[in-house]
């Protein structure tokens, strides 16, 4: 009778006596003499074969990670992961795999350098598949909202986030170009055709800090809203959050278990998130013994202190006009602060958006962009958008990465992504 082909995860489902075919990589390897076992991984877990006789000679030569095709029968032992596994009866070994060399030193450091082998862990293979739900439902979130997706340009003239961490390139025709650290200005463009609008994009920032949420090349996803203020802009944002935890906590249960995640703060991210204006935060984190100075922004040990407060996550709104940009919109109501807030993630994890509402008139525009020393003629199309029917609009940039790091419960920014690029590294 011909084998079935089967997912390992399948096989854990199936009754006993199925003949089957299972195509993967042998995740362990165990030799007792008169048996050997193979667990063989693929894309959706793992299953245990075992193999005498003839077929044990041949199981042999599967070494860890070699590539495997096996053929046998399904049989229920509480013993084997999951408590089924293949009565082996023969087994192809498609690529060997020769001395793999992830074996004694897990340290972050060579598991980065070997990243090419790495990604096939079962860890990476869990946030990987987290980080795939996370993906589409951002896109889900926004296309089910009425957004249009667009796309804006990697190369780019000017900062949107301040000149300290922009990417000179050489462009072809000898001039400097920088690599975009934010689509937001092409966003404001395209709000006075589309209204809604978002992007998901790799954004760049030449990053000096080394610290466990910092990236050179991040992904970002972003959103700008015609005629929506900063209110508005908040209520998209905790219902973005939310509706990707939400699908996360549907699609991921086994590798937010793999990973050892807590589900119970993920399943606490429900809106409204809490909401502390600087000044209280300021307040707060003066209680616990941090002193920062009026108009600074928060760092990251400000923000973990300040998140242990609160058990979901909690917008900080009205940052001071120099702990911003330039394009934020100063508050009618009190014009030293903007309109303005910072999204930080619970459990220490700390920013995850950035957003407000932006400056729409022309005046104000111009005035900001001198008193903060910058030039003029560097904005000139961005400031033009402020001639031709301007609106007020606000919207938001949202760390991908960041996100999938706090949802999947990890500790370093770069076990967040397959081939991380940090101030350390562009390789593999
Ligand atoms: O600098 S941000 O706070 N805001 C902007 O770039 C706005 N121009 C976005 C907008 O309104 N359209 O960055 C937004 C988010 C921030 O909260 C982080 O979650 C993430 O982008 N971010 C990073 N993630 C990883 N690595 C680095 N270096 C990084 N920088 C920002």
């Amino acid at each position: 009778m011909g084998a079935k082909l089967a997912k390992a995860a399948e096989v854990l489902r199936m009754e006993d006596g199925a003949r089957i075919t299972v195509r993967g990589w042998v995740y362990r390897f165990r030799d007792l003499g008169e048996k050997v076992f193979l667990i063989v991984r693929d894309s959706s877990g793992i299953v245990q074969a075992v193999f005498s006789g003839e077929a044990a000679a041949k199981a042999r030569e599967a070494d860890v990670e070699a590539s495997v095709i096996v053929t046998g029968v399904v049989r229920s032992d509480s013993r084997a992961p999951g408590g089924k596994e293949i009565v082996g009866e023969a087994v192809e070994v498609v690529g060997a795999s020769k001395n793999f060399p992830i074996t004694k030193d897990f340290s972050r450091e060579f598991l980065l350098d070997v990243r090419h082998l790495w990604v096939r862990s079962r860890r990476m293979q869990a946030v990987l598949k987290i980080r795939h739900t996370v993906f589409g439902a951002l896109h889900e979130y926004f296309r089910r909202s009425g957004y249009y997706e667009v796309q804006a340009p990697m190369f780019i003239t000017a900062a949107v986030e301040g000149g300290a961490t922009l990417f000179p390139v050489k462009y072809v025709d000898g001039s400097t170009v920088y690599l975009t650290q934010s689509s937001q200005f092409y966003l404001e463009a395209l709000i006075y055709s589309l209204e809604k609008v978002y992007t998901i994009a790799p954004s760049f920032r030449a990053e000096k800090s080394r610290t466990r949420r910092h990236l050179t090349e991040f992904w970002h996803c972003e959103a700008e809203v015609a005629w929506a203020g900063l209110e508005d802009i908040m209520r998209v944002e905790e219902e973005l959050v939310s509706y990707v935890v939400e699908r996360v906590l549907d699609s991921n249960q086994d590798e937010l278990k793999l990973l050892g995640r807590s589900t119970e703060p993920l399943e606490r991210c429900k809106p409204p998130f809490y909401r502390v204006s600087y000044d209280e935060a300021l307040e707060i984190l003066e209680g616990k013994g941090f002193k920062v100075a009026w108009g600074e922004d928060l760092g990251a040990d400000e923000e973990r202190a300040l998140v242990e407060e609160f058990d979901k996550p909690v917008f900080v709104h009205r940052y001071p006009e120099k702990a911003k940009a330039f394009y934020h919109k100063n508050d009618p109501a009190r014009p030293e602060v903007t309109l303005s807030a910072d999204l930080l993630a619970p459990e220490g994890y700390g920013e995850i958006i950035g957003g407000g509402e932006r400056i729409e008139r022309l005046e104000e525009l111009l005035e900001k962009i001198k008193r903060f020393g910058l030039r003029e003629e560097d904005y000139e199309w961005y400031v033009d958008l402020r001639r031709y029917g301007t609106v007020p609009h606000a919207g938001f940039g949202l760390g991908i990465d960041r996100l999938v790091m706090w949802v999947a419960g990890l500790d370093h920014i770069v076990d967040a992504v397959a081939f991380p690029r940090t101030i350390r590294r562009v390789y593999p």
